[in-house]
């Protein structure tokens, strides 16, 4: 069992607005839903973190396989000297198996928490102490200006994980033709797929049974309840996660196990005995649809390496 947050408001942080509204307005519609962006506080990174090394939760550990195994052919066909710029680059665990195999001119990583940003740059700045470094704090969900200094290098993006799958189709289409003005034509693209596979193999990946992704789900309500100092009854929601094979993706849902209500900023919100508030969408894709859905955005595949099981897959793509 996992130790639970206590749920005082006495440290409680400043509201951020955004917050609120997308709560207050995905709490208002049919059926609820609030927006997966808004899991990674600081409990919420920290949980994803340990999600990763879950025995159930194969992503990582096959994707991290992959980019040790295959990372030398991507130097191959990528040429040497392309500054390479990774999205939402979080903690860069993955990244260098890449640098140390493709010689990169320069590494610009891109993510919306500075905290994160500063601390990775720093420990690839020891690791790769000639490589030039560039962090970028953005939100790469918009096109991002890139640092000067790497403007006449050949770019490389980088984007692992599958976090492309956490987007609907028709946003990640939008994302992925937002990097091509990134990155700019005869850029490449490495990026991580999820595969269509067992929901006996699906399911437990995003329910584990320590239950680490139980509890980053219903942080969610516990940082409503912490920032927005709204009085959602936590313990009155169970996690669910479910196959959704018409759209080939796992959702997360909060399910109410009581008739129950709360109030955010004086709003009202009632739920009946097994209504549920959605909140993550996973899509997983097959080589055909991933080829298509890269396509959609402008990239031209030009390899994929699949594991051998064909749970999850790398792909190079160019613009
Ligand atoms: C970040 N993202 C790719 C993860 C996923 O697999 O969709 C988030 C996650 N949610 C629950 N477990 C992991």
């Amino acid at each position: 069992m996992l130790l639970l947050d206590d749920e005082t408001h006495g440290d409680a942080p400043p509201a951020d607005p955004a917050f609120l509204s997308d709560v207050l307005a995905g709490l208002a519609q049919s059926p609820k839903a609030i927006p997966a962006r808004w899991f990674y506080d600081h409990r919420g990174s920290e949980l994803f973190e340990q999600i990763t090394d879950l025995p159930e939760y194969y992503p990582t550990r096959v994707e991290t396989g992959l980019l040790e195994r295959h990372s030398p052919e991507v130097g191959e066909i990528a040429g040497a000297g392309r500054a390479v710029v990774e999205f939402g680059s979080g903690s860069s665990v993955k990244t260098p198996h890449l640098l140390r195999a493709i010689a990169p001119s320069a590494y610009v990583p891109i993510d919306i928490s500075g905290d994160f940003l500063r601390e990775s740059a720093a420990g690839l700045g020891q690791a790769f102490p000639g490589l030039p470094i560039f962090p970028v704090e953005a939100n790469f969900m918009q096109t991002v200006a890139l640092p000067a200094e790497i403007a006449d290098a050949p770019k490389l993006g980088f984007f692992p994980g599958s976090t492309i799958g956490n987007l609907v189709p028709r946003s990640a289409v939008d994302l992925l033709r937002g990097m091509i003005e990134t990155l700019g034509l005869g850029a490449m693209l490495l990026i991580g797929m999820d595969r269509v596979k067992s929901e006996n193999v699906l399911v437990p990946a995003y329910d584990d049974a320590a239950g680490v992704t139980a509890e980053f789900n219903l942080n969610l309500l516990r940082r409503i309840n912490r920032e927005l100092g709204a009085d959602v009854p936590v313990d009155l929601f169970r996690h669910q996660a479910r196959w959704n094979d018409l759209w080939a993706r796992i959702e997360m849902h909060l399910v109410a196990s009581a008739d129950l209500s709360f109030t955010i900023a004086g709003r009202r919100f009632a739920m009946q005995a097994g209504d549920t508030i959605h909140t993550e969408n996973s899509h997983k894709y097959d080589p055909r649809s991933a080829r298509a859905l890269l396509a959609a955005g402008g990239w031209t595949p030009i390899r994929e390496w699949p594991d051998a099981d064909g749970m999850f897959s790398l792909f190079l793509a160019e613009a």
